[in-house]
Formats: C-alpha cells, sequence, structure tokens
C-alpha cells in the first residue's frame, strides 16, 4: 500500500457533563485526527491527548507538531510500500510521544484494513463480538451528587462503575457508594494522586471488596507500587506506568501490579497493546481496556482490542451517549443488555465517517502529502 497523503485535523466536542479527576476537569475535548490516504483506501487515527499535559507528558499541540514535524518525515522514507506494522519501526528514532505515534499508526493500519476487508477485531485476535461496558465516574462535588450519578449509570445498566479518588476524596465515597447499592461491581482510579505514606488510608478501602485500585502512585514509582500491594488486599493495577509490554513485563515481574489496563495511545499504538495484553496473559495477569474519551473513531477501536481473550475484566468502554451530547462522527455506540457493547464488525474499525458532522467541529485541518 502507497501512503499519498496525511490530514490532521483538530475538532472540538463538549462532554455531555464535566469529568473531574485527580488532574484536572475537562469540559470538552480539543481532539487530533488523523486521517491516512493511500492508494488503496482511507484510514482513521485520533490522538488520545488531551488540551494540557496533565495525564502524561503528551498534549494535542505537541502531538500535532510531532507528527508534523518529525514523524511524517520518517514515515515517508517508508511510504512506497506501507503497512502498519512498519510505521513503529519506521518512527522508533523519535523518543517518546507515544500517543502521536499511535494515532498516526491507527490511520494506517484502518486503511490497510479496510483495503483488505478485515476487522480489526479480527486483526488483533477477538474472540467475542461483545464487551462489558464499565463506565468511570469523576470526581463530584458532594456525596450526595456522586450516588446521583452512579444511581444513573446503574438504572443505565452499567455493570462496572469505576470511581475517580484523590487525597480527601477517597473511604468516604467509596463507602457510601457500596452502602447505597450493595455488590455492584467497583474499582477506584487514583491517577497517581498518592505516595506510599498514604497506604494506611488507601487499606481503609479494603473491606469494601473493590476490583482493584488503579494507579495510586506515581508513573514512575514501581517499586513503590510493589510496596503498596504487599500492604492492601485490594489488587493493584497499572495504568500510567505501563507505557510498553517491556514495562509490564517489569511491573509484574517486580510484583508491582496485579491487574493492567491496556491503552494504545499511552504504549504507541494498537500492535504494542496487543503485546501488553500478550505478556499480561503469558503471566497470568488479568487486563482490562482503558479509555480517554475518545469519539467514535477511536472508541471503535477500543472495542476490538477489549474483545482480544485476556480482556476479563470489563474497560472503560461506554456508551457514547456518557461522553458526548451529540457525537455524530460516527455511528453511535450504545449500550445494549446485559451491559454490553457491540465490537464493530466492518472493515478496519468498522465505523463510518461523517464528513458533514466532522465540518462543523473542525476548527483546523493540515494536509501534508508524503508521496514526494
Ligand atoms: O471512559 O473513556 C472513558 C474515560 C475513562 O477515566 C477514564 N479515563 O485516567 O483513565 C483515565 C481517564 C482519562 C480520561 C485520562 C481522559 C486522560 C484523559
Amino acid at each position: 500500500m502507497k501512503l499519498q497523503e496525511i490530514e490532521l485535523r483538530r475538532i472540538r466536542l463538549p462532554l455531555v457533563a464535566p469529568f473531574r479527576t485527580s488532574f484536572g476537569v475537562e469540559h470538552e475535548r480539543d481532539i487530533l485526527l488523523v486521517k491516512a490516504t493511500t492508494d488503496a483506501a482511507e484510514g482513521w487515527g485520533e490522538c488520545v491527548a488531551g488540551s494540557e499535559p496533565l495525564y502524561s507528558s503528551e498534549h494535542a499541540d505537541g502531538a500535532h507538531q510531532v507528527i508534523r514535524d518529525h514523524l511524517l518525515p520518517r514515515l515517508a522514507g517508508v511510504a512506497e510500500d506501507l503497512t502498519a506494522a512498519r510505521v513503529a519501526p519506521a518512527l522508533a528514532g523519535v523518543k517518546g510521544h507515544a500517543m502521536a505515534k499511535a494515532a498516526l499508526e491507527l490511520a494506517v493500519l484502518d486503511a490497510e484494513l479496510r483495503e483488505h476487508g478485515m476487522p480489526l477485531a479480527s486483526y488483533l485476535g477477538a474472540v467475542r463480538d461483545q464487551v462489558p461496558a464499565g463506565v468511570s465516574v469523576g470526581i463530584a462535588g458532594s456525596v450526595p451528587e456522586l450516588l446521583d450519578t452512579v444511581g444513573g449509570y446503574l438504572a443505565d445498566g452499567y455493570p462496572r462503575i469505576k470511581l475517580k479518588i484523590e487525597p480527601g476524596w477517597d473511604v468516604e465515597p467509596v463507602r457510601a457508594v457500596r452502602e447505597r447499592f450493595g455488590d455492584v461491581l467497583l474499582q477506584v482510579d487514583a491517577n497517581a494522586a498518592y505516595t506510599l505514606a498514604d497506604a494506611p488510608t488507601l487499606a481503609r478501602l479494603d473491606p469494601f471488596d473493590l476490583l482493584l485500585i488503579e494507579q495510586p502512585l506515581p508513573e514512575d514509582d514501581l517499586r513503590g507500587h510493589a510496596a503498596l500491594a504487599r500492604k492492601l488486599r485490594t489488587p493493584v493495577c497499572l495504568d500510567e506506568s505501563i507505557i510498553s509490554a517491556r514495562a509490564a513485563a517489569d511491573a509484574i515481574a517486580l510484583g508491582a501490579c496485579a491487574i493492567v489496563n491496556v491503552k494504545a495511545g499511552r504504549v504507541g499504538g494498537f500492535l504494542e497493546a496487543r503485546r501488553v495484553h500478550d505478556v499480561c496473559v503469558a503471566n497470568g495477569v488479568p487486563v482490562w481496556c482503558g479509555g480517554m474519551l475518545e469519539t467514535g473513531i477511536g472508541r471503535a477501536a477500543n472495542l476490538a482490542l477489549a474483545a482480544l481473550p485476556g480482556f476479563t475484566l470489563p474497560g472503560d468502554t461506554s456508551a457514547s451517549a456518557r461522553y458526548w451530547r451529540r457525537e455524530l462522527i460516527t455511528e453511535p455506540f450504545v449500550l445494549e443488555p446485559p451491559g454490553v457493547v457491540s465490537v464493530p464488525v466492518g472493515p478496519g474499525l468498522g465505523v463510518t465517517v461523517d464528513p458533514e458532522f466532522l465540518e462543523e467541529i473542525t476548527v483546523s485541518v493540515e494536509r501534508r502529502r508524503v508521496d514526494r
């Protein structure tokens, strides 16, 4: 397949409700979409970097610049005979920028699979056509407000709830949700907001039978996570720390996690995400699919990934209505009984991008030829 052009499109999409985490609050997403045009097909990718570098060191403006000025010239070197598997090696000289690389790889992968008529789920090795839908609940203004939100999601049919926590918003909200909603599947996510000195507080979550506690400590603190894991009954899951399959192998070997959250953007693409899955499966470590408030483009790909055999816990794979008031970039994903979302079955991402809606929410478009 011959790559001809890459389009970098910035869109703005308001969230259905503000989403607060320990690192900030988001009202709308500033998203970089990537379109690859080849001699055979077009493909789409979505960059999950936010408008500010608060979750990790990447952000949308930076990813945009890195793709344009550093990744595209390298991709041009392999443009004549391109496959998705050739993208990461071609870009490897550029350090970091996993989310920028992942977006570019996904656009190429989508084009390649559309050319061959193969769904992404089949390509990755999916074993199911529906995946359980979890929902991530932001830090609320008060416990009653949180209970209302959680009650609404349970009424929608979500089988698993993830609560964002931070120091001062942990034991009480978890206790309140447990007391009100009984034995619902429940887990918490700290986005690296604690230190090892907080172990006694985090141990107070043990009686609530959480599925897991996600990323309690800083990204680079694997030994701290291993020490914390020895002090908690709640299984420790890592997100931000797992930046590659090698990092996953190290974290598991150190005893830093018993569960892994897999996000393609964080590890540089869906091919590396599959390798993270494979390493975890080989070590008997369950994985689940994270989310980064993606549009239908990124979400379609997440659903394909979440259908692999090692994804034995529900992911942050919610329906479109949980994120967007009006998300019509692609067909919306809906929550179906008994709390599942269907994995797309068409070629590539298996979704169709609506060019008119896209134009409506577009802030800028930049096109670069790569075949000369
Ligand atoms: O359902 O897509 C979703 C959101 C899940 O909580 C979620 N994502 O830390 O994992 C996270 C968090 C996040 C969202 C991180 C946006 C960064 C940006």
